[in-house]
């Protein structure tokens, strides 16, 4: 019995140990989603290089990066992708 219990507790653990790193990108990307709709002030789904200075200060710093297009704006997509490649 003590046996069955030791396994089921290591193939607990090894759950554990393979999730962090698709859990915390998820959550990262959640949380990016949250602090985008709360910097994108008219609700347009595009940062302008104004809106990201103030809601969003790291995106403002490497904006040109990320704006990989030249667009003038970044979307959540295009943060998507330079989270990606961070
Ligand atoms: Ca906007």
């Amino acid at each position: 019995m003590k046996y069955k219990k030791i396994i089921a507790l290591a193939a607990a653990v090894s759950m554990l140990a393979a999730v962090p790193a698709m859990a915390q990108s998820a959550a990262q990307v959640a949380e990016m989603e949250k602090r985008f709709a709360a910097a994108d002030k008219d609700g347009d789904g595009k940062l302008t290089p104004q809106e990201a200075q103030a809601g969003m200060p790291r995106v403002s710093k490497n904006f040109s990066k990320i704006d990989a297009g030249g667009k003038g704006f970044v979307t959540v997509d295009d943060i998507k992708a330079a989270m990606a490649k961070m």
